[in-house]
């Protein structure tokens, strides 16, 4: 059996990912990096799009660049996160000649550091149009790979069936999508950005970003049943989420994920930089340390274990 090492968010950090790279025992060998004998890369998506006070010049183009050197040469997979599908759709129009995805400040904002990398990405014969594009819009949603799972945020069979074997390089598809009032839009918006779970009125939390919210993202493969306490099933960690129940009306919200199923792996959630590496439950681990902000890039190297080992995780700070 094969030995992945599971690489989640890297957002444009290449020198954090070479370190990782290394300390993995990966080599350059002047093309690009190679694995250790036995071991294949598996990137949980969000390659692009340094975070604003995180920018570095060029990281994102060499991030892309390494990857897809890895994934051409069968030294690694990738999956979509919601930063590559956002970006496809930043730079696509709808029927009505719009762009699928608003450019106003916080999207563009959102995404400024990968354009900061490819200057004439306005051209249609620019090397981000022509190759970095088209090559984002092949990534698959998903990779089942038999002892293992991996998808950017949350595994659903019901919206997984909805997009199944369909690719964003068929434009109808990418435009149904795009919009939240499609079973496809819905069906990306869960698999690629997870659940949010109203609180119980007249509840609410401020973000990150000091906006206030009523919905918070969910620990979606836990059961919610029994009156457990939202405080409990918020994730990451938030103190400020209230230790009520979540409302029956929204229990079909969570996607328990069974104890016996072989592991799931995601990223997406931005565990605080301090957080301790190790995973959520014995077959599910998010993989995301803040590596776009101030914490590590974390690989998980798993070599057939159906119960997730704390000694198989790897940082580079
Ligand atoms: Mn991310």
């Amino acid at each position: 059996m094969k030995n992945f090492d599971l690489i989640a968010d890297v957002h444009g950090r290449d020198d954090k990912l070479v370190a990782l790279l290394k300390e993995m025992g990966y080599h350059h060998d002047g093309i690009g990096y190679i694995p250790p004998a036995g071991h294949q890369a598996v990137f949980l998506g969000d390659l692009i799009d340094t975070k604003p006070g995180h920018e570095r010049l060029g990281g994102v183009r060499a991030t892309l660049e390494m990857v897809r050197t890895m994934v051409d040469r069968g030294h690694a997979l990738v999956v979509m996160g919601n930063h590559e599908f956002n970006a496809i759709c930043y730079h696509s129009r709808g029927p009505d000649g719009e762009w699928l995805r608003i450019r106003g400040s916080g999207n563009r904002k959102q995404h400024a550091g990968t354009l900061a990398d490819f200057p004439d990405w306005e051209d249609p014969a620019s090397e981000w149009q022509t190759v970095w594009l088209p090559w984002m819009k092949r990534m698959p949603f998903w990779l089942d790979l038999g002892g293992l799972r991996v998808i950017h945020a949350c595994w659903h069979e019901d919206h997984q069936a909805v997009v199944a074997g369909r690719s964003l390089e068929d434009d109808s598809f990418l435009i149904a999508c795009a919009s939240k009032a499609t079973p496809e839009g819905r069906a990306i918006e869960t698999l690629l950005k997870g659940v949010e779970v109203p609180l119980p009125d007249p509840h609410t939390f401020k973000d990150h970003t000091g906006a206030v919210r009523k919905d918070f993202r969910a620990r979606w493969w836990e059961r919610p049943d029994d009156g457990v306490a939202c405080r409990n099933l918020v994730f990451p960690e938030n103190t400020q989420i209230v230790c009520e129940p979540v409302d029956p009306a929204h229990h079909d919200l969570f996607r328990p994920y069974p104890e016996e199923d072989v592991p799931i792996f995601f990223g997406h959630y931005f565990k605080p930089a301090d957080h301790a590496l190790g995973p959520e439950r014995h077959n599910v681990a998010c993989l995301d340390h803040s590596a776009a902000t101030g914490g590590p890039l974390v690989a998980y190297r798993w070599k057939g274990e159906r119960s997730l080992q704390p000694n198989h995780y790897v940082a580079a700070p």
